[in-house]
Protein backbone atom coordinates (compact mmCIF):
# COMPACT_ATOMS: atom_id res chain seq x y z
CA UNK A 1 0.00 0.00 0.00
CA UNK A 2 1.21 3.43 -0.30
CA UNK A 3 0.69 6.54 1.83
CA UNK A 4 0.81 8.73 -1.98
CA UNK A 5 2.38 11.98 -1.47
CA UNK A 6 1.69 12.63 2.28
CA UNK A 7 5.02 13.07 4.15
CA UNK A 8 4.77 13.03 7.85
CA UNK A 9 7.60 14.81 8.28
CA UNK A 10 6.06 17.81 6.41
CA UNK A 11 3.81 18.33 9.07
CA UNK A 12 6.55 19.05 11.85
CA UNK A 13 7.91 17.60 14.91
CA UNK A 14 5.09 19.61 16.93
CA UNK A 15 1.64 18.37 14.58
CA UNK A 16 -0.27 15.93 17.19
CA UNK A 17 -1.60 12.91 15.63
CA UNK A 18 -3.98 11.31 17.41
CA UNK A 19 -7.77 9.04 17.10
CA UNK A 20 -10.71 10.33 18.84
CA UNK A 21 -13.74 8.74 20.96
CA UNK A 22 -16.29 9.26 23.24
CA UNK A 23 -17.58 7.64 26.28
CA UNK A 24 -21.27 6.79 25.66
CA UNK A 25 -20.09 5.44 22.22
CA UNK A 26 -17.06 2.87 23.18
CA UNK A 27 -17.24 2.79 27.17
CA UNK A 28 -20.61 0.02 27.65
CA UNK A 29 -20.53 -0.49 31.55
CA UNK A 30 -23.42 1.71 31.79
CA UNK A 31 -24.47 0.46 35.28
CA UNK A 32 -20.96 0.17 36.67
CA UNK A 33 -19.31 1.21 40.08
CA UNK A 34 -22.39 3.85 41.07
CA UNK A 35 -23.17 5.33 37.40
CA UNK A 36 -26.09 6.82 36.52
CA UNK A 37 -27.71 6.78 33.63
CA UNK A 38 -27.47 9.12 30.69
CA UNK A 39 -30.39 10.44 28.16
CA UNK A 40 -28.44 7.76 25.58
CA UNK A 41 -28.74 4.70 28.05
CA UNK A 42 -31.91 5.41 28.18
CA UNK A 43 -32.70 6.00 24.75
CA UNK A 44 -30.64 2.50 24.07
CA UNK A 45 -32.57 0.50 26.65
CA UNK A 46 -36.25 1.67 25.10
CA UNK A 47 -35.22 0.51 21.82
CA UNK A 48 -34.41 3.63 20.05
CA UNK A 49 -30.97 2.92 18.87
CA UNK A 50 -30.58 0.27 16.36
CA UNK A 51 -28.62 -3.05 17.70
CA UNK A 52 -27.39 -1.48 20.90
CA UNK A 53 -29.51 -2.61 24.05
CA UNK A 54 -28.16 -3.10 27.69
CA UNK A 55 -24.67 -4.23 26.08
CA UNK A 56 -23.20 -0.36 24.87
CA UNK A 57 -20.56 1.04 23.82
CA UNK A 58 -17.22 -1.47 22.33
CA UNK A 59 -16.17 -2.63 26.12
CA UNK A 60 -13.79 -0.30 26.28
CA UNK A 61 -14.45 -0.03 30.23
CA UNK A 62 -13.26 -3.22 30.27
CA UNK A 63 -10.76 -3.16 27.46
CA UNK A 64 -9.08 -0.19 27.23
CA UNK A 65 -5.61 -1.29 27.70
CA UNK A 66 -5.49 -3.59 24.96
CA UNK A 67 -7.17 -0.70 22.56
CA UNK A 68 -4.32 1.70 24.14
CA UNK A 69 -1.74 -0.67 22.83
CA UNK A 70 -3.11 -1.13 19.10
CA UNK A 71 -3.56 2.86 18.91
CA UNK A 72 0.33 3.49 20.06
CA UNK A 73 1.31 0.81 17.46
CA UNK A 74 -0.17 2.38 14.80
CA UNK A 75 2.00 5.33 15.58
CA UNK A 76 -0.10 7.96 17.31
CA UNK A 77 1.00 10.32 19.99
CA UNK A 78 -2.75 11.36 21.69
CA UNK A 79 -5.92 9.38 22.45
CA UNK A 80 -9.00 11.74 22.45
CA UNK A 81 -11.52 10.79 24.85
CA UNK A 82 -14.64 12.16 27.29
CA UNK A 83 -15.29 11.86 30.37
CA UNK A 84 -18.71 10.60 31.24
CA UNK A 85 -21.11 13.33 33.10
CA UNK A 86 -23.24 10.61 35.18
CA UNK A 87 -20.19 8.12 35.74
CA UNK A 88 -18.47 11.45 37.62
CA UNK A 89 -21.84 13.02 39.52
CA UNK A 90 -24.13 10.27 39.12
CA UNK A 91 -27.73 12.21 38.83
CA UNK A 92 -25.48 15.29 37.97
CA UNK A 93 -25.14 17.55 41.11
CA UNK A 94 -22.85 15.04 42.70
CA UNK A 95 -21.58 14.05 44.70
CA UNK A 96 -18.50 13.18 43.07
CA UNK A 97 -18.15 9.23 42.62
CA UNK A 98 -14.71 8.44 43.29
CA UNK A 99 -15.43 5.13 41.66
CA UNK A 100 -16.03 6.52 38.62
CA UNK A 101 -12.91 8.86 38.81
CA UNK A 102 -10.84 5.72 39.63
CA UNK A 103 -12.24 4.39 36.18
CA UNK A 104 -10.53 7.42 34.16
CA UNK A 105 -7.55 7.35 36.76
CA UNK A 106 -6.74 3.68 35.27
CA UNK A 107 -7.42 5.01 31.55
CA UNK A 108 -5.23 8.15 31.93
CA UNK A 109 -2.87 6.79 33.66
CA UNK A 110 -2.43 3.82 31.15
CA UNK A 111 -2.58 6.23 28.37
CA UNK A 112 0.58 7.41 29.88
CA UNK A 113 2.23 4.22 30.13
CA UNK A 114 2.24 3.80 26.93
CA UNK A 115 2.94 6.99 25.40
CA UNK A 116 -0.54 8.08 24.41
CA UNK A 117 -1.25 11.66 25.67
CA UNK A 118 -4.34 12.01 26.90
CA UNK A 119 -7.09 14.84 25.28
CA UNK A 120 -10.10 15.24 27.10
CA UNK A 121 -13.32 16.29 26.38
CA UNK A 122 -15.82 17.46 29.29
CA UNK A 123 -19.13 16.74 27.27
CA UNK A 124 -19.97 14.30 24.68
CA UNK A 125 -23.40 14.56 24.75
CA UNK A 126 -24.40 12.30 27.50
CA UNK A 127 -26.37 14.25 30.13
CA UNK A 128 -27.35 12.71 33.25
CA UNK A 129 -31.12 11.49 32.70
CA UNK A 130 -31.96 13.27 35.89
CA UNK A 131 -30.89 16.96 35.05
CA UNK A 132 -32.29 15.89 31.27
CA UNK A 133 -35.66 15.58 32.74
CA UNK A 134 -35.55 18.90 35.22
CA UNK A 135 -34.70 20.88 31.49
CA UNK A 136 -31.47 19.53 30.70
CA UNK A 137 -29.47 22.33 28.79
CA UNK A 138 -33.13 24.62 28.78
CA UNK A 139 -32.35 25.52 32.41
CA UNK A 140 -30.19 28.40 33.32
CA UNK A 141 -28.78 26.82 36.40
CA UNK A 142 -27.26 24.17 33.99
CA UNK A 143 -24.23 26.77 33.32
CA UNK A 144 -22.71 26.89 36.95
CA UNK A 145 -23.77 23.02 37.56
CA UNK A 146 -21.85 22.46 34.13
CA UNK A 147 -19.00 24.49 35.32
CA UNK A 148 -18.98 22.94 38.99
CA UNK A 149 -18.26 19.42 36.65
CA UNK A 150 -15.39 20.88 34.58
CA UNK A 151 -13.84 22.40 37.42
CA UNK A 152 -13.74 19.46 39.39
CA UNK A 153 -12.77 17.34 37.00
CA UNK A 154 -9.89 19.55 36.22
CA UNK A 155 -8.74 19.49 39.60
CA UNK A 156 -9.02 15.95 39.29
CA UNK A 157 -7.53 15.25 36.07
CA UNK A 158 -5.38 18.26 35.86
CA UNK A 159 -1.61 16.92 37.03
CA UNK A 160 -1.90 14.31 33.79
CA UNK A 161 -4.24 15.71 31.76
CA UNK A 162 -2.77 18.98 29.88
CA UNK A 163 -5.32 18.93 27.09
CA UNK A 164 -8.85 19.85 27.23
CA UNK A 165 -11.76 20.59 25.58
CA UNK A 166 -14.95 22.01 27.29
CA UNK A 167 -17.64 20.39 24.78
CA UNK A 168 -18.12 18.22 21.67
CA UNK A 169 -20.02 20.15 18.48
CA UNK A 170 -22.07 22.42 20.04
CA UNK A 171 -24.09 22.46 16.54
CA UNK A 172 -24.70 18.39 17.16
CA UNK A 173 -26.12 19.20 20.80
CA UNK A 174 -28.64 21.47 20.00
CA UNK A 175 -29.46 20.28 16.57
CA UNK A 176 -30.59 16.44 18.07
CA UNK A 177 -32.83 18.95 20.67
CA UNK A 178 -34.15 21.14 17.71
CA UNK A 179 -35.98 18.09 16.37
CA UNK A 180 -36.63 16.53 19.46
CA UNK A 181 -34.38 13.53 19.08
CA UNK A 182 -33.17 13.37 22.53
CA UNK A 183 -36.04 13.91 24.41
CA UNK A 184 -38.55 12.09 22.30
CA UNK A 185 -40.82 14.52 21.67
CA UNK A 186 -40.56 14.92 17.49
CA UNK A 187 -41.45 17.59 16.21
CA UNK A 188 -39.37 21.46 16.07
CA UNK A 189 -38.35 22.78 19.06
CA UNK A 190 -36.87 25.70 17.85
CA UNK A 191 -37.04 28.15 20.64
CA UNK A 192 -35.61 25.59 22.65
CA UNK A 193 -32.68 25.28 20.31
CA UNK A 194 -31.74 28.89 20.68
CA UNK A 195 -32.39 28.98 24.71
CA UNK A 196 -29.63 25.76 24.87
CA UNK A 197 -27.22 27.59 22.33
CA UNK A 198 -27.30 30.49 24.36
CA UNK A 199 -26.89 28.12 27.89
CA UNK A 200 -24.31 26.36 25.95
CA UNK A 201 -22.44 29.33 25.00
CA UNK A 202 -21.86 30.63 28.88
CA UNK A 203 -21.38 27.74 30.07
CA UNK A 204 -18.25 26.91 28.27
CA UNK A 205 -16.71 30.78 29.06
CA UNK A 206 -17.29 29.67 32.74
CA UNK A 207 -16.14 26.04 32.66
CA UNK A 208 -12.92 27.36 30.65
CA UNK A 209 -12.06 30.55 33.01
CA UNK A 210 -13.29 27.94 36.28
CA UNK A 211 -10.54 25.14 34.63
CA UNK A 212 -7.96 27.57 33.94
CA UNK A 213 -7.94 28.73 37.26
CA UNK A 214 -7.14 25.41 38.58
CA UNK A 215 -4.99 23.64 36.16
CA UNK A 216 -1.33 24.14 35.76
CA UNK A 217 0.26 26.63 33.33
CA UNK A 218 1.47 24.58 31.03
CA UNK A 219 -2.11 22.75 30.80
CA UNK A 220 -4.72 24.48 27.64
CA UNK A 221 -8.42 24.63 27.43
CA UNK A 222 -10.00 23.84 24.20
CA UNK A 223 -13.45 23.42 22.82
CA UNK A 224 -14.55 21.85 19.97
CA UNK A 225 -17.20 22.61 17.03
CA UNK A 226 -18.70 21.60 13.59
CA UNK A 227 -17.12 24.44 11.78
CA UNK A 228 -17.94 23.94 7.82
CA UNK A 229 -19.25 26.12 4.64
CA UNK A 230 -21.60 25.92 2.33
CA UNK A 231 -21.00 24.74 -1.18
CA UNK A 232 -20.64 26.67 -3.09
CA UNK A 233 -17.31 28.49 -1.16
CA UNK A 234 -17.18 31.57 -3.45
CA UNK A 235 -20.83 32.52 -4.91
CA UNK A 236 -20.37 35.54 -6.74
CA UNK A 237 -23.98 36.59 -7.02
CA UNK A 238 -25.19 38.73 -3.79
CA UNK A 239 -28.30 36.49 -3.23
CA UNK A 240 -25.86 33.91 -2.93
CA UNK A 241 -23.80 35.11 -1.21
CA UNK A 242 -26.11 36.29 1.85
CA UNK A 243 -27.50 32.86 1.85
CA UNK A 244 -24.74 31.31 2.30
CA UNK A 245 -24.35 33.43 5.21
CA UNK A 246 -27.10 33.36 6.34
CA UNK A 247 -26.64 29.29 7.08
CA UNK A 248 -23.27 29.60 8.28
CA UNK A 249 -24.52 31.94 10.75
CA UNK A 250 -27.06 29.53 12.31
CA UNK A 251 -24.99 26.36 11.80
CA UNK A 252 -21.82 27.21 12.73
CA UNK A 253 -21.01 31.07 13.94
CA UNK A 254 -23.64 31.31 16.49
CA UNK A 255 -21.46 28.84 18.60
CA UNK A 256 -18.11 30.31 18.30
CA UNK A 257 -18.95 33.98 17.78
CA UNK A 258 -19.92 34.81 21.28
CA UNK A 259 -16.65 32.86 22.97
CA UNK A 260 -14.34 35.70 20.34
CA UNK A 261 -16.30 38.86 21.84
CA UNK A 262 -18.64 39.30 18.53
CA UNK A 263 -21.76 38.41 19.47
CA UNK A 264 -24.39 36.61 17.44
CA UNK A 265 -24.09 37.26 13.97
CA UNK A 266 -27.99 38.59 13.68
CA UNK A 267 -26.99 40.78 11.37
CA UNK A 268 -26.55 37.68 8.74
CA UNK A 269 -29.49 35.58 9.84
CA UNK A 270 -32.49 37.01 10.76
CA UNK A 271 -33.94 33.90 11.83
CA UNK A 272 -31.50 34.07 14.84
CA UNK A 273 -33.94 37.03 15.92
CA UNK A 274 -35.84 35.45 18.55
CA UNK A 275 -33.29 34.60 21.11
CA UNK A 276 -32.10 37.95 22.38
CA UNK A 277 -35.54 36.95 24.25
CA UNK A 278 -33.20 34.97 26.14
CA UNK A 279 -29.91 37.04 26.61
CA UNK A 280 -29.85 38.70 29.93
CA UNK A 281 -27.50 42.44 30.59
CA UNK A 282 -23.78 40.99 30.50
CA UNK A 283 -24.66 37.78 28.90
CA UNK A 284 -22.62 39.05 25.65
CA UNK A 285 -19.61 39.78 28.35
CA UNK A 286 -19.73 36.42 30.42
CA UNK A 287 -20.13 34.43 27.10
CA UNK A 288 -16.57 35.74 25.85
CA UNK A 289 -13.45 33.60 26.46
CA UNK A 290 -10.27 33.01 24.66
CA UNK A 291 -9.92 29.27 23.96
CA UNK A 292 -6.08 27.53 23.64
CA UNK A 293 -7.39 26.13 20.76
CA UNK A 294 -10.64 25.28 18.68
CA UNK A 295 -11.37 21.86 17.24
CA UNK A 296 -12.52 22.03 14.15
CA UNK A 297 -14.48 19.12 13.02
CA UNK A 298 -15.44 18.83 9.41
CA UNK A 299 -17.43 15.69 7.80
CA UNK A 300 -18.21 18.03 4.56
CA UNK A 301 -20.24 21.01 3.27
CA UNK A 302 -23.03 21.90 5.34
CA UNK A 303 -25.45 22.48 2.65
CA UNK A 304 -25.62 23.32 -0.83
CA UNK A 305 -27.47 26.21 -2.33
CA UNK A 306 -30.11 25.15 -5.08
CA UNK A 307 -33.80 25.66 -3.68
CA UNK A 308 -33.90 23.41 -0.60
CA UNK A 309 -36.48 22.07 1.54
CA UNK A 310 -37.10 24.03 4.66
CA UNK A 311 -37.50 22.73 8.15
CA UNK A 312 -38.35 25.98 9.66
CA UNK A 313 -36.01 28.42 9.70
CA UNK A 314 -32.88 25.50 8.85
CA UNK A 315 -32.15 24.36 5.40
CA UNK A 316 -31.94 20.59 4.85
CA UNK A 317 -29.20 19.00 3.04
CA UNK A 318 -29.66 19.35 -0.35
CA UNK A 319 -26.53 17.83 -2.04
CA UNK A 320 -26.96 15.26 -4.16
CA UNK A 321 -24.43 11.92 -4.43
CA UNK A 322 -24.03 12.82 -8.41
CA UNK A 323 -22.48 15.63 -7.34
CA UNK A 324 -20.21 14.69 -5.13
CA UNK A 325 -19.32 11.58 -5.93
CA UNK A 326 -19.94 9.78 -2.83
CA UNK A 327 -21.38 9.83 0.62
CA UNK A 328 -21.04 8.75 4.15
CA UNK A 329 -23.25 6.28 5.33
CA UNK A 330 -25.20 8.43 7.29
CA UNK A 331 -25.42 10.63 4.09
CA UNK A 332 -22.82 13.52 4.41
CA UNK A 333 -21.56 14.56 0.66
CA UNK A 334 -18.07 14.03 0.58
CA UNK A 335 -15.87 16.59 -0.69
CA UNK A 336 -12.64 17.05 -1.15
CA UNK A 337 -12.12 21.24 -0.77
CA UNK A 338 -14.92 21.36 2.51
CA UNK A 339 -11.87 21.20 5.42
CA UNK A 340 -9.83 23.37 3.47
CA UNK A 341 -12.23 25.95 3.14
CA UNK A 342 -13.72 25.68 6.60
CA UNK A 343 -9.77 26.09 7.78
CA UNK A 344 -9.07 29.42 5.86
CA UNK A 345 -12.68 30.86 7.56
CA UNK A 346 -11.90 29.92 11.02
CA UNK A 347 -7.86 30.25 10.43
CA UNK A 348 -7.78 33.80 12.70
CA UNK A 349 -11.00 33.67 14.62
CA UNK A 350 -10.90 35.79 17.85
CA UNK A 351 -12.30 32.81 19.99
CA UNK A 352 -8.99 30.91 20.00
CA UNK A 353 -5.33 30.76 19.59
CA UNK A 354 -4.71 27.97 16.97
CA UNK A 355 -7.32 25.47 15.76
CA UNK A 356 -6.50 21.51 16.08
CA UNK A 357 -8.72 18.99 13.99
CA UNK A 358 -10.15 16.76 16.88
CA UNK A 359 -12.29 14.84 14.79
CA UNK A 360 -12.27 14.07 10.64
CA UNK A 361 -13.42 11.05 9.15
CA UNK A 362 -16.08 8.53 7.13
CA UNK A 363 -18.30 6.73 8.13
CA UNK A 364 -19.32 3.34 6.02
CA UNK A 365 -20.78 0.20 5.61
CA UNK A 366 -17.58 -1.59 6.26
CA UNK A 367 -17.49 -5.72 5.80
CA UNK A 368 -14.92 -7.88 7.08
CA UNK A 369 -13.21 -10.02 4.62
CA UNK A 370 -14.79 -13.57 4.10
CA UNK A 371 -11.22 -14.93 5.66
CA UNK A 372 -11.89 -12.33 8.84
CA UNK A 373 -8.15 -10.40 8.01
CA UNK A 374 -9.25 -7.12 7.60
CA UNK A 375 -11.53 -4.73 5.52
CA UNK A 376 -10.93 -2.69 2.78
CA UNK A 377 -11.86 0.63 3.01
CA UNK A 378 -10.33 2.67 0.43
CA UNK A 379 -12.95 5.87 0.75
CA UNK A 380 -11.80 6.15 4.33
CA UNK A 381 -8.49 6.22 3.59
CA UNK A 382 -9.01 8.69 0.54
CA UNK A 383 -11.08 10.91 3.21
CA UNK A 384 -8.02 11.04 5.58
CA UNK A 385 -5.43 11.61 2.86
CA UNK A 386 -7.42 14.18 1.41
CA UNK A 387 -8.03 16.12 5.22
CA UNK A 388 -4.48 15.84 6.20
CA UNK A 389 -3.48 17.28 2.03
CA UNK A 390 -5.89 20.35 3.39
CA UNK A 391 -4.31 21.07 6.53
CA UNK A 392 -1.24 21.06 4.75
CA UNK A 393 -1.99 23.20 2.14
CA UNK A 394 -3.64 25.39 5.11
CA UNK A 395 -0.63 25.63 7.30
CA UNK A 396 1.46 26.62 3.60
CA UNK A 397 -1.02 29.31 3.81
CA UNK A 398 -0.52 30.62 7.03
CA UNK A 399 -3.53 28.85 9.16
CA UNK A 400 -2.42 27.77 12.43
CA UNK A 401 -3.34 24.29 12.39
CA UNK A 402 -1.45 21.73 14.33
CA UNK A 403 -3.03 18.28 15.12
CA UNK A 404 -5.15 15.36 13.47
CA UNK A 405 -7.51 13.60 15.53
CA UNK A 406 -9.30 10.44 13.33
CA UNK A 407 -12.29 9.55 13.93
CA UNK A 408 -12.34 6.86 15.20
CA UNK A 409 -9.92 4.49 16.83
CA UNK A 410 -12.20 1.97 16.21
CA UNK A 411 -16.10 0.92 15.23
CA UNK A 412 -18.30 2.28 17.87
CA UNK A 413 -22.07 3.48 18.26
CA UNK A 414 -23.12 5.93 16.44
CA UNK A 415 -25.93 7.61 18.29
CA UNK A 416 -29.20 7.43 16.60
CA UNK A 417 -27.27 5.00 14.17
CA UNK A 418 -26.62 2.38 16.34
CA UNK A 419 -24.14 0.27 15.00
CA UNK A 420 -24.94 0.09 11.14
CA UNK A 421 -22.24 2.96 9.89
CA UNK A 422 -18.84 2.20 10.89
CA UNK A 423 -15.89 5.20 11.41
CA UNK A 424 -13.60 3.06 12.88
CA UNK A 425 -10.20 2.86 11.83
CA UNK A 426 -10.13 -0.60 13.57
CA UNK A 427 -13.17 -3.04 12.94
CA UNK A 428 -15.68 -4.46 15.70
CA UNK A 429 -16.77 -7.99 15.33
CA UNK A 430 -19.49 -7.55 17.53
CA UNK A 431 -20.39 -11.54 16.88
CA UNK A 432 -16.77 -12.46 17.70
CA UNK A 433 -16.41 -11.13 21.45
CA UNK A 434 -15.79 -8.10 19.68
CA UNK A 435 -12.30 -8.43 18.51
CA UNK A 436 -10.54 -5.51 16.86
CA UNK A 437 -9.04 -5.61 13.23
CA UNK A 438 -7.39 -3.17 11.95
CA UNK A 439 -8.43 -2.20 8.73
CA UNK A 440 -6.67 -0.73 5.59
CA UNK A 441 -7.14 2.53 7.11
CA UNK A 442 -5.32 1.81 9.97
CA UNK A 443 -2.20 0.39 8.32
CA UNK A 444 -2.34 3.24 5.99
CA UNK A 445 -1.98 5.45 9.10
CA UNK A 446 0.55 3.30 10.52
CA UNK A 447 3.33 3.27 7.20
CA UNK A 448 2.36 7.07 7.00
CA UNK A 449 3.30 7.52 10.70
CA UNK A 450 6.73 5.33 10.68
CA UNK A 451 7.62 7.67 8.09
CA UNK A 452 8.28 5.00 5.84
O1 LIG B 1 -19.69 9.94 16.00
C1 LIG B 1 -19.76 11.32 15.88
C2 LIG B 1 -19.09 11.99 17.06
O2 LIG B 1 -19.61 11.59 18.28
C3 LIG B 1 -19.24 13.50 16.94
N1 LIG B 1 -18.78 13.95 15.65
C4 LIG B 1 -19.27 13.28 14.49
C5 LIG B 1 -19.05 11.78 14.62
C6 LIG B 1 -19.53 11.06 13.36
O3 LIG B 1 -20.86 11.31 13.10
Amino acid sequence: MTTGTLDKAAFGDDFTWGVASAAFQVEGAPDADGKAPSIWDDLARRGKIPGVGADQGIRYYDRYKEDHELIASLGFGANRISLSWPRLMGNGRGPWNPKGAAFYDRVIDNMLEVGLEPWVTVYHWDMPLELWKRGGWCRRDIISEFADLAERCAEHFGDRVKRWMVFNEPTSIVGHLLVGMTHGRRGFHYDAMLRTTHHINLAGAEAGRRMRAVLPSDAQVGTTQVLSVVHPYEPTDERTVRRKRAIEAVLCDIHIDPAGGRGYPFDAAKALLPMRRHIRDGDLEAAEFRYDFMGLQCYGPLVGLKPMPVIGPIPTNNITTAEFRMQSAIGIPQDPDAMLWALRKYAHHPAADRLVITEGGFGGNDRLEADGSGVRDDVRVWTHRRNLQAVLTARSEGVPVDGYFAWSYADNVEWFFGRGPRFGLVYVDYEDDYRRIPKDSALWFREMLAGS
